[in-house]
């Protein structure tokens, strides 16, 4: 019988977690919190979960000084039958941490999908490979810039701040997240005259930018709007998956008329992350399943911005959007928020070539402007790909040494 196994990290002051692992394997598939007369054997055989492994861990006194009580803790697995649920992932994951997100101190850690379910499952339609062969870029770590300061501002500003990104050298422009549509820069307007300034731009310096734009408004109007997006030359979609759902990114990544990128903005994950002891595991959430819907870019804070994860998660995050699985195309990771050129030897380090280096006021803050930035970010990948110290390539590229006198550098920890 196919299984779906969920490891939890449980908290309890009382422990008794073989108890409770029983508890969720039978309460959350066939019983209940009492006992069910009617409970029929051959349906308790088919569909009863089942206690995969019940781990005790070390009593932590930081844990118990932080929740003012001494708790146990442990990592339970329990293994729910695939014929329990339809195969998308709100039924997943109302079935393994449904009513038990509310039950206490129970973190989701990881789910561990049987061959069979994951093919359910699309992956990203284009991935790091596509995405590499559409920019004509192989070997060193993209680009990316983010517009910044847009809202109350008209298409000629928009196109003005795109046309310099672009001459900066960035490989891919994001709208910000908080750029929804608006009359001043209408989500149309911006994929057309956004495609007119970069096709602009390739013609002149044989430079190819790609514009990821931001999909929003209500859920059930997506499709149609992206398929537009599409029609109309979008490179690629930015998208708030956390505020509408995961199976809406998997809708939009399924729809052949939707044949663009879809770059995964994690806004809103943190509200059911950062807890030890609640909600999802980073590497779940913004790793595992974001690519297995479709993903093919998943932003994340990074360990040393301005929103910092922990190493350990962004880690996780990245491992989780890259190493084999099936025939799934790898995601890129794109370690976010508060980045400067300063950081990218640190950050090539962490998250090797197969990843985007992002930045909003780290390519617009530059005193160059954009143009500046762009330039900065690219010769900081080149020296890191070179072997150069940042200081070594500065020497060649003033608006590296201007980004580093602003900034400084990030000593690169192993
Ligand atoms: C984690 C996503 C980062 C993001 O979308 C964003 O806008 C970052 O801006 P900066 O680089 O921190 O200015």
């Amino acid at each position: 019988m196919s299984e779906i196994i969920a490891s939890y990290l449980i908290h309890d002051p009382k422990g008794n977690f073989d108890q409770k692992a029983e508890g969720i394997a039978l309460g959350l598939t066939v019983g209940s919190w009492t006992n069910l007369p009617l409970l029929e054997q051959q349906q308790l055989q088919k569909h009863k979960g089942r206690v995969v492994s019940v781990t005790p861990l070390e009593d932590c006194e930081r844990v118990n000084g932080y929740l003012g009580e001494a708790v146990k803790q442990a990592i339970i697995k329990i293994a729910y039958p695939v014929a329990n649920f339809s195969t998308d992932v709100p039924a997943i994951l109302v079935t393994v941490f449904g009513k038990l997100s509310l039950d206490g101190k129970v973190k989701l850690l990881d789910l561990d999908f049987p061959s069979e379910l994951l093919a359910a499952f699309p992956g990203p339609r284009f991935g790091i490979e596509g995405i590499r062969k559409m920019l004509n870029v192989h070997d060193r770590p993209l680009v990316m810039s983010i517009f910044k300061g847009v809202i109350g501002r008209d298409m000629t500003y928009l196109t003005t701040q795109l046309l310099e990104q672009a001459l900066g050298g960035v490989d891919i422009v994001k709208d910000d997240e908080i750029l929804f549509d608006n009359e001043l820069t209408p989500f149309e307007q911006r994929i057309t005259k956004g495609k007119r300034v970069l096709d602009e731009v390739y013609k002149e310096t044989g430079h190819r930018t790609l514009y990821a734009v931001n999909l929003t408004g209500r859920t059930f109007d997506l499709r149609e709007k992206a398929r537009k997006a599409a029609k109309l030359g979008a490179n690629a979609l930015l998208f708030n998956v956390f505020a509408y759902g995961l199976d809406v990114l998997q809708a939009l990544r399924e729809d052949d008329e939707i044949n663009i990128p879809i770059m995964a903005h994690p806004a809103v994950s943190g509200a059911v992350t950062p807890s030890e002891f609640y909600g999802f595991a980073n590497s779940l959430l913004l790793g595992k399943l974001l690519r297995l819907v479709g993903a093919d870019f998943s932003l994340f804070p990074s360990p040393y911005g301005s929103v910092a994860l922990s190493l350990e998660d962004t880690a996780g995050i990245a491992y989780e959007l890259t190493r084999p699985v099936q025939t799934f195309k790898q995601a890129f990771p794109v370690p976010s928020a508060g980045i400067h050129p300063g950081m990218v030897p640190q950050l090539v380090s962490d998250f090797g070539i197969d990843s985007i280096i992002n930045a909003g006021g780290g390519v617009h803050g530059h005193p160059d402007g954009a143009v500046g930035g762009g330039k900065a970010f690219r010769a900081a990948v080149d020296a890191v790909i070179n072997r150069q110290t940042l200081e070594e390539a500065a020497e060649n590229s003033e608006a590296l040494k201007k980004a580093l006198n602003l900034w400084g550098t990030v000593e690169v920890k192993a």
